[in-house]
Protein backbone atom coordinates (compact mmCIF):
# COMPACT_ATOMS: atom_id res chain seq x y z
CA UNK A 1 0.00 0.00 0.00
CA UNK A 2 1.47 3.69 -0.76
CA UNK A 3 2.41 6.00 2.31
CA UNK A 4 2.94 9.17 1.87
CA UNK A 5 4.88 10.90 4.16
CA UNK A 6 2.75 13.18 6.35
CA UNK A 7 3.28 16.72 5.61
CA UNK A 8 4.80 18.55 8.45
CA UNK A 9 4.13 22.29 8.42
CA UNK A 10 1.51 22.89 6.02
CA UNK A 11 1.01 27.03 5.89
CA UNK A 12 4.15 28.67 7.45
CA UNK A 13 6.95 26.31 6.55
CA UNK A 14 7.01 26.61 2.59
CA UNK A 15 10.45 24.95 2.52
CA UNK A 16 9.56 21.78 4.39
CA UNK A 17 5.96 21.52 2.36
CA UNK A 18 8.01 21.14 -1.40
CA UNK A 19 10.03 18.76 0.30
CA UNK A 20 7.22 17.25 1.85
CA UNK A 21 5.30 17.08 -1.65
CA UNK A 22 8.45 15.99 -3.62
CA UNK A 23 8.58 12.79 -1.21
CA UNK A 24 4.98 12.06 -2.44
CA UNK A 25 5.71 12.09 -5.84
CA UNK A 26 9.16 10.27 -5.35
CA UNK A 27 6.69 7.98 -3.41
CA UNK A 28 4.51 7.66 -6.19
CA UNK A 29 6.71 6.93 -8.76
CA UNK A 30 8.60 4.30 -6.99
CA UNK A 31 5.71 2.33 -6.06
CA UNK A 32 4.08 2.94 -9.79
CA UNK A 33 7.85 1.70 -11.22
CA UNK A 34 7.53 -1.27 -9.01
CA UNK A 35 3.90 -2.53 -9.94
CA UNK A 36 5.28 -1.68 -13.11
CA UNK A 37 8.26 -4.15 -13.28
CA UNK A 38 5.65 -6.45 -11.91
CA UNK A 39 3.04 -6.44 -14.70
CA UNK A 40 5.63 -6.87 -17.32
CA UNK A 41 7.90 -9.43 -15.61
CA UNK A 42 4.23 -11.25 -14.85
CA UNK A 43 3.61 -11.19 -18.42
CA UNK A 44 0.13 -9.31 -18.09
CA UNK A 45 -1.07 -5.98 -19.20
CA UNK A 46 -0.16 -2.74 -18.50
CA UNK A 47 -3.69 -0.80 -19.05
CA UNK A 48 -4.34 3.39 -19.40
CA UNK A 49 -5.23 4.05 -15.45
CA UNK A 50 -1.29 2.41 -14.61
CA UNK A 51 1.54 4.20 -13.97
CA UNK A 52 4.13 3.48 -17.10
CA UNK A 53 7.59 4.81 -17.92
CA UNK A 54 7.87 7.94 -20.21
CA UNK A 55 9.21 6.19 -22.53
CA UNK A 56 7.28 3.26 -22.57
CA UNK A 57 4.74 5.46 -23.25
CA UNK A 58 6.78 6.98 -26.30
CA UNK A 59 7.62 4.29 -27.70
CA UNK A 60 4.08 2.65 -28.12
CA UNK A 61 2.77 6.33 -29.47
CA UNK A 62 5.24 5.92 -31.74
CA UNK A 63 4.40 2.25 -32.99
CA UNK A 64 1.33 2.14 -32.48
CA UNK A 65 0.58 5.64 -34.32
CA UNK A 66 3.29 4.80 -37.22
CA UNK A 67 0.86 1.43 -37.38
CA UNK A 68 -2.57 3.41 -37.89
CA UNK A 69 -1.00 5.42 -40.30
CA UNK A 70 0.28 2.56 -42.62
CA UNK A 71 -3.21 1.13 -42.36
CA UNK A 72 -4.84 4.07 -43.54
CA UNK A 73 -1.84 5.33 -46.18
CA UNK A 74 -1.86 1.67 -47.28
CA UNK A 75 -5.38 1.97 -48.53
CA UNK A 76 -4.03 3.79 -51.41
CA UNK A 77 -2.55 1.22 -53.57
CA UNK A 78 -5.59 -1.16 -53.20
CA UNK A 79 -7.88 1.78 -53.81
CA UNK A 80 -6.19 2.40 -56.72
CA UNK A 81 -7.56 -1.10 -58.52
CA UNK A 82 -11.16 -1.16 -56.93
CA UNK A 83 -13.06 0.89 -60.35
CA UNK A 84 -10.19 -1.70 -62.39
CA UNK A 85 -11.27 -5.20 -60.86
CA UNK A 86 -11.70 -7.53 -63.14
CA UNK A 87 -15.46 -8.65 -62.02
CA UNK A 88 -18.11 -7.48 -59.82
CA UNK A 89 -16.83 -10.71 -57.02
CA UNK A 90 -13.77 -9.26 -56.97
CA UNK A 91 -14.33 -5.91 -56.89
CA UNK A 92 -16.55 -6.12 -53.68
CA UNK A 93 -14.02 -8.41 -52.07
CA UNK A 94 -11.27 -5.59 -52.44
CA UNK A 95 -13.55 -3.20 -51.39
CA UNK A 96 -14.88 -4.86 -47.99
CA UNK A 97 -10.13 -5.46 -47.77
CA UNK A 98 -10.38 -1.79 -48.10
CA UNK A 99 -12.75 -0.62 -45.23
CA UNK A 100 -11.12 -2.86 -43.34
CA UNK A 101 -7.88 -1.12 -43.71
CA UNK A 102 -9.56 2.27 -42.72
CA UNK A 103 -11.24 0.26 -39.20
CA UNK A 104 -7.90 -1.11 -38.64
CA UNK A 105 -6.73 1.84 -38.43
CA UNK A 106 -9.13 3.38 -36.59
CA UNK A 107 -9.09 0.80 -33.79
CA UNK A 108 -4.94 1.51 -33.44
CA UNK A 109 -5.78 5.45 -33.48
CA UNK A 110 -8.10 4.93 -30.65
CA UNK A 111 -5.67 2.26 -28.39
CA UNK A 112 -2.99 5.06 -29.00
CA UNK A 113 -4.90 7.92 -27.92
CA UNK A 114 -5.38 5.75 -24.42
CA UNK A 115 -1.81 7.16 -24.69
CA UNK A 116 -2.59 10.78 -24.31
CA UNK A 117 -2.16 11.36 -27.61
CA UNK A 118 -4.83 13.22 -29.58
CA UNK A 119 -6.27 11.40 -33.37
CA UNK A 120 -5.60 15.32 -34.28
CA UNK A 121 -1.91 14.79 -33.05
CA UNK A 122 -1.66 11.96 -34.81
CA UNK A 123 -3.05 12.47 -38.24
CA UNK A 124 -1.27 16.30 -38.06
CA UNK A 125 1.72 14.21 -37.82
CA UNK A 126 0.88 12.66 -40.58
CA UNK A 127 -0.31 15.31 -43.07
CA UNK A 128 2.60 17.08 -42.22
CA UNK A 129 5.06 14.51 -43.44
CA UNK A 130 6.68 14.06 -39.67
CA UNK A 131 5.12 11.01 -38.91
CA UNK A 132 6.62 7.25 -40.49
CA UNK A 133 4.17 4.61 -41.87
CA UNK A 134 5.17 1.38 -43.46
CA UNK A 135 8.03 1.54 -46.15
CA UNK A 136 5.79 -0.77 -48.28
CA UNK A 137 3.26 1.52 -49.31
CA UNK A 138 5.37 3.86 -51.47
CA UNK A 139 5.62 1.00 -53.81
CA UNK A 140 3.35 1.37 -57.23
CA UNK A 141 0.42 -1.13 -57.70
CA UNK A 142 1.09 -1.25 -61.33
CA UNK A 143 -1.11 -4.65 -62.42
CA UNK A 144 -4.19 -6.45 -60.69
CA UNK A 145 -1.66 -9.54 -60.17
CA UNK A 146 0.02 -6.25 -57.14
CA UNK A 147 -2.70 -6.45 -55.45
CA UNK A 148 -2.93 -10.34 -55.43
CA UNK A 149 1.23 -9.74 -54.18
CA UNK A 150 0.30 -7.58 -51.75
CA UNK A 151 -2.60 -9.60 -50.23
CA UNK A 152 -0.32 -12.75 -50.25
CA UNK A 153 2.76 -11.14 -49.17
CA UNK A 154 2.38 -7.77 -47.37
CA UNK A 155 -0.53 -8.90 -45.52
CA UNK A 156 1.52 -12.10 -45.25
CA UNK A 157 4.15 -10.13 -43.85
CA UNK A 158 1.83 -8.77 -41.58
CA UNK A 159 0.03 -11.32 -40.47
CA UNK A 160 3.66 -12.71 -38.89
CA UNK A 161 5.06 -9.37 -37.60
CA UNK A 162 0.83 -8.40 -35.85
CA UNK A 163 0.29 -12.40 -34.29
CA UNK A 164 2.77 -11.82 -31.62
CA UNK A 165 1.42 -8.03 -31.08
CA UNK A 166 -2.08 -9.81 -30.05
CA UNK A 167 0.33 -10.47 -26.47
CA UNK A 168 1.94 -6.94 -26.19
CA UNK A 169 2.37 -5.96 -22.96
CA UNK A 170 0.06 -2.65 -23.21
CA UNK A 171 -3.66 -4.02 -22.95
CA UNK A 172 -5.37 -1.51 -25.88
CA UNK A 173 -3.05 -2.11 -28.01
CA UNK A 174 -2.71 -6.24 -28.16
CA UNK A 175 -6.20 -5.93 -27.73
CA UNK A 176 -6.96 -3.93 -30.88
CA UNK A 177 -4.41 -6.28 -32.76
CA UNK A 178 -6.77 -9.83 -31.47
CA UNK A 179 -9.51 -7.85 -33.96
CA UNK A 180 -7.13 -7.01 -36.54
CA UNK A 181 -4.80 -10.24 -37.00
CA UNK A 182 -8.50 -12.13 -37.85
CA UNK A 183 -9.15 -9.36 -40.68
CA UNK A 184 -5.24 -10.25 -41.60
CA UNK A 185 -5.67 -13.46 -42.48
CA UNK A 186 -8.31 -13.03 -44.57
CA UNK A 187 -6.66 -10.73 -46.61
CA UNK A 188 -4.03 -13.41 -47.19
CA UNK A 189 -5.94 -15.70 -48.36
CA UNK A 190 -7.71 -13.43 -51.11
CA UNK A 191 -3.94 -12.17 -52.27
CA UNK A 192 -3.09 -16.11 -52.57
CA UNK A 193 -6.39 -16.78 -54.35
CA UNK A 194 -6.03 -13.93 -56.91
CA UNK A 195 -2.56 -15.16 -57.74
CA UNK A 196 -3.51 -19.25 -57.67
CA UNK A 197 -6.46 -18.26 -60.03
CA UNK A 198 -3.55 -15.91 -62.16
CA UNK A 199 -0.34 -18.72 -62.06
CA UNK A 200 -2.55 -21.46 -63.72
CA UNK A 201 -4.26 -18.86 -66.40
CA UNK A 202 -3.03 -18.06 -69.53
CA UNK A 203 0.57 -17.86 -69.76
CA UNK A 204 0.38 -13.94 -69.70
CA UNK A 205 -1.69 -14.52 -66.38
CA UNK A 206 1.33 -16.30 -65.16
CA UNK A 207 3.92 -13.96 -66.01
CA UNK A 208 2.07 -11.40 -64.66
CA UNK A 209 2.04 -12.81 -61.48
CA UNK A 210 5.52 -13.69 -61.42
CA UNK A 211 5.98 -10.26 -62.17
CA UNK A 212 4.49 -8.79 -59.40
CA UNK A 213 6.20 -11.26 -57.03
CA UNK A 214 8.99 -9.86 -58.40
CA UNK A 215 8.62 -6.14 -57.40
CA UNK A 216 7.17 -7.23 -54.17
CA UNK A 217 9.33 -9.87 -52.66
CA UNK A 218 12.41 -7.71 -51.19
CA UNK A 219 10.17 -4.93 -50.03
CA UNK A 220 7.78 -7.39 -47.86
CA UNK A 221 10.39 -8.89 -46.54
CA UNK A 222 12.03 -5.34 -45.33
CA UNK A 223 8.44 -4.70 -43.95
CA UNK A 224 10.31 -6.53 -40.66
CA UNK A 225 12.60 -3.30 -40.33
CA UNK A 226 16.02 -2.96 -40.15
CA UNK A 227 18.56 -5.80 -39.51
CA UNK A 228 18.99 -6.56 -35.85
CA UNK A 229 22.15 -4.33 -35.34
CA UNK A 230 20.81 -1.65 -36.71
CA UNK A 231 17.38 -1.99 -35.30
CA UNK A 232 18.14 0.77 -32.22
CA UNK A 233 14.39 0.22 -30.59
CA UNK A 234 14.21 -3.52 -30.96
CA UNK A 235 16.04 -4.77 -27.85
CA UNK A 236 14.34 -2.16 -25.11
CA UNK A 237 10.77 -3.01 -26.86
CA UNK A 238 11.77 -6.85 -26.25
CA UNK A 239 12.45 -6.03 -22.59
CA UNK A 240 8.98 -4.06 -22.24
CA UNK A 241 7.29 -6.98 -23.90
CA UNK A 242 6.01 -4.47 -26.48
CA UNK A 243 7.39 -6.73 -29.66
CA UNK A 244 7.92 -10.27 -28.52
CA UNK A 245 10.84 -11.12 -31.60
CA UNK A 246 13.47 -9.28 -33.53
CA UNK A 247 12.86 -8.10 -36.67
CA UNK A 248 15.46 -10.86 -38.08
CA UNK A 249 13.54 -13.72 -36.01
CA UNK A 250 9.96 -12.42 -38.04
CA UNK A 251 11.57 -12.16 -41.37
CA UNK A 252 13.03 -15.59 -41.27
CA UNK A 253 9.53 -17.55 -40.01
CA UNK A 254 8.00 -15.56 -42.67
CA UNK A 255 10.70 -16.69 -45.52
CA UNK A 256 10.70 -20.64 -44.20
CA UNK A 257 6.81 -19.65 -44.31
CA UNK A 258 6.36 -18.43 -48.09
CA UNK A 259 9.09 -20.97 -49.98
CA UNK A 260 6.40 -23.95 -49.92
CA UNK A 261 3.77 -21.39 -50.49
CA UNK A 262 5.58 -20.10 -53.54
CA UNK A 263 5.79 -23.83 -55.08
CA UNK A 264 2.23 -24.46 -54.22
CA UNK A 265 1.76 -21.04 -56.47
CA UNK A 266 3.79 -22.17 -59.33
CA UNK A 267 5.91 -19.08 -58.96
CA UNK A 268 9.50 -18.56 -58.54
CA UNK A 269 10.90 -16.00 -55.44
CA UNK A 270 13.39 -13.87 -56.64
CA UNK A 271 16.51 -14.88 -54.62
CA UNK A 272 19.15 -17.00 -56.03
CA UNK A 273 20.20 -17.69 -52.56
CA UNK A 274 17.34 -19.47 -51.48
CA UNK A 275 17.75 -22.80 -49.88
CA UNK A 276 17.08 -25.09 -47.33
CA UNK A 277 19.66 -25.09 -44.38
CA UNK A 278 19.69 -28.48 -42.96
CA UNK A 279 21.93 -27.20 -40.11
CA UNK A 280 20.07 -24.73 -38.86
CA UNK A 281 16.46 -25.83 -39.91
CA UNK A 282 15.60 -22.64 -42.22
CA UNK A 283 16.25 -21.15 -44.90
CA UNK A 284 19.04 -19.39 -45.91
CA UNK A 285 17.93 -15.89 -48.10
CA UNK A 286 19.42 -13.44 -49.89
CA UNK A 287 21.04 -10.03 -48.83
CA UNK A 288 18.37 -7.31 -49.01
CA UNK A 289 18.58 -3.92 -50.18
CA UNK A 290 18.72 -1.74 -46.90
CA UNK A 291 20.33 1.45 -48.88
CA UNK A 292 16.66 1.56 -50.62
CA UNK A 293 15.04 0.73 -47.61
CA UNK A 294 16.54 3.85 -45.58
CA UNK A 295 16.22 6.15 -48.68
CA UNK A 296 12.39 4.91 -48.84
CA UNK A 297 11.97 5.12 -44.81
CA UNK A 298 13.00 8.78 -45.17
CA UNK A 299 10.52 9.63 -47.93
CA UNK A 300 12.19 9.43 -51.25
CA UNK A 301 10.13 6.39 -52.17
CA UNK A 302 8.97 5.65 -55.85
CA UNK A 303 5.20 6.91 -54.22
CA UNK A 304 6.09 8.48 -51.33
CA UNK A 305 5.40 12.39 -52.80
CA UNK A 306 2.11 11.20 -54.24
CA UNK A 307 1.40 8.79 -51.27
CA UNK A 308 1.34 12.44 -48.80
CA UNK A 309 -0.15 14.29 -51.55
CA UNK A 310 -3.26 12.13 -52.18
CA UNK A 311 -3.65 11.70 -48.19
CA UNK A 312 -3.40 15.74 -48.25
CA UNK A 313 -6.07 16.37 -50.74
CA UNK A 314 -8.44 13.55 -48.99
CA UNK A 315 -8.27 15.07 -45.65
CA UNK A 316 -9.00 18.79 -47.18
CA UNK A 317 -11.62 17.84 -49.46
CA UNK A 318 -13.91 15.89 -45.96
CA UNK A 319 -12.88 19.44 -43.70
CA UNK A 320 -16.61 20.34 -44.78
CA UNK A 321 -17.91 17.24 -43.29
CA UNK A 322 -15.70 17.64 -40.27
CA UNK A 323 -17.06 20.39 -39.58
CA UNK A 324 -20.57 19.79 -40.14
CA UNK A 325 -20.37 16.98 -38.08
CA UNK A 326 -18.79 18.73 -35.35
CA UNK A 327 -21.94 21.52 -35.80
CA UNK A 328 -24.53 18.98 -35.80
CA UNK A 329 -23.11 17.32 -32.27
CA UNK A 330 -22.66 20.86 -30.58
CA UNK A 331 -26.29 21.94 -31.63
CA UNK A 332 -27.32 18.54 -30.32
CA UNK A 333 -25.81 18.81 -27.33
CA UNK A 334 -27.44 22.34 -26.69
CA UNK A 335 -31.00 20.48 -27.42
CA UNK A 336 -30.00 18.09 -24.97
CA UNK A 337 -28.87 20.22 -22.73
CA UNK A 338 -32.00 22.34 -22.96
CA UNK A 339 -34.44 19.20 -22.53
CA UNK A 340 -32.66 18.30 -19.31
CA UNK A 341 -32.98 21.82 -18.24
CA UNK A 342 -36.74 21.80 -18.58
CA UNK A 343 -36.85 17.88 -17.12
CA UNK A 344 -35.45 19.39 -13.68
N1 LIG B 1 8.79 1.11 -42.78
O1 LIG B 1 14.33 0.07 -34.37
P1 LIG B 1 13.41 -0.39 -35.44
C1 LIG B 1 -0.46 -3.48 -42.94
C2 LIG B 1 11.62 2.52 -38.77
S1 LIG B 1 0.28 -2.17 -42.18
C3 LIG B 1 9.02 2.34 -42.29
O2 LIG B 1 13.50 -1.81 -35.83
P2 LIG B 1 10.78 -0.78 -34.26
C4 LIG B 1 -1.35 -3.29 -44.09
C5 LIG B 1 11.17 2.50 -37.33
O3 LIG B 1 9.90 3.09 -37.19
C6 LIG B 1 1.84 -2.83 -41.66
N2 LIG B 1 9.77 2.58 -41.20
O4 LIG B 1 11.90 0.03 -35.04
C7 LIG B 1 -2.05 -2.12 -44.25
C8 LIG B 1 12.29 3.25 -36.65
O5 LIG B 1 12.14 4.65 -36.87
P3 LIG B 1 11.79 5.69 -35.64
C9 LIG B 1 2.46 -1.98 -40.62
C10 LIG B 1 10.30 1.50 -40.58
O6 LIG B 1 9.63 0.11 -34.06
C11 LIG B 1 -2.83 -1.92 -45.38
C12 LIG B 1 13.51 2.85 -37.46
O7 LIG B 1 13.03 2.40 -38.72
N3 LIG B 1 2.80 -2.82 -39.52
O8 LIG B 1 -0.19 -4.54 -42.52
O9 LIG B 1 11.34 -1.49 -33.08
C13 LIG B 1 -2.89 -2.92 -46.36
C14 LIG B 1 14.32 1.76 -36.79
O10 LIG B 1 13.58 0.51 -36.74
C15 LIG B 1 10.08 0.20 -41.01
C16 LIG B 1 3.24 -2.30 -38.36
O11 LIG B 1 3.38 -1.12 -38.21
C17 LIG B 1 9.30 0.01 -42.16
N4 LIG B 1 9.04 -1.21 -42.68
O12 LIG B 1 10.36 -1.93 -35.30
C18 LIG B 1 -2.19 -4.10 -46.19
C19 LIG B 1 3.49 -3.30 -37.25
N5 LIG B 1 10.73 -0.64 -40.19
O13 LIG B 1 10.33 5.44 -35.30
C20 LIG B 1 -1.43 -4.32 -45.04
C21 LIG B 1 3.82 -2.65 -35.94
C22 LIG B 1 11.35 0.11 -39.28
O14 LIG B 1 12.69 5.31 -34.50
N6 LIG B 1 5.16 -2.13 -35.91
N7 LIG B 1 11.09 1.40 -39.51
O15 LIG B 1 12.00 7.05 -36.24
C23 LIG B 1 6.23 -2.88 -35.64
O16 LIG B 1 6.15 -4.09 -35.42
C24 LIG B 1 7.57 -2.19 -35.53
O17 LIG B 1 7.34 -0.82 -35.36
C25 LIG B 1 8.50 -2.42 -36.77
C26 LIG B 1 9.79 -1.61 -36.55
C27 LIG B 1 8.83 -3.90 -36.87
C28 LIG B 1 7.83 -1.95 -38.07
Amino acid sequence: MATHTPQLHAVDAPGEQITAEAQRAADDARLGWERFQELIEQDKRVEPRDWMPNNYRKTLVRQVSQHAHSEIIGMQPEGNWITRAPSLKRKAVLMAKVQDEAGHGLYLYSAAETLGTSRDQMYQQLYTGQAKYSSIFNYPARTWADIGAIGWLVDGAAITNQVPLCRASYGPYGRAMVRICKEESFHQRQGWEILYTLSHGTEEQKQMAQNAVDRFYGPALQMFGPPDDESPNSQQSMAWKIKRFSNDDLRQRFVDMIVPQAEALGLTLPDPDLKWNQKRGHYDYGDLDWEEFFSVVKGTGPLSHQRLAHYRAARDDGAWVREAAAAYAAKQAEADRGSALLRA
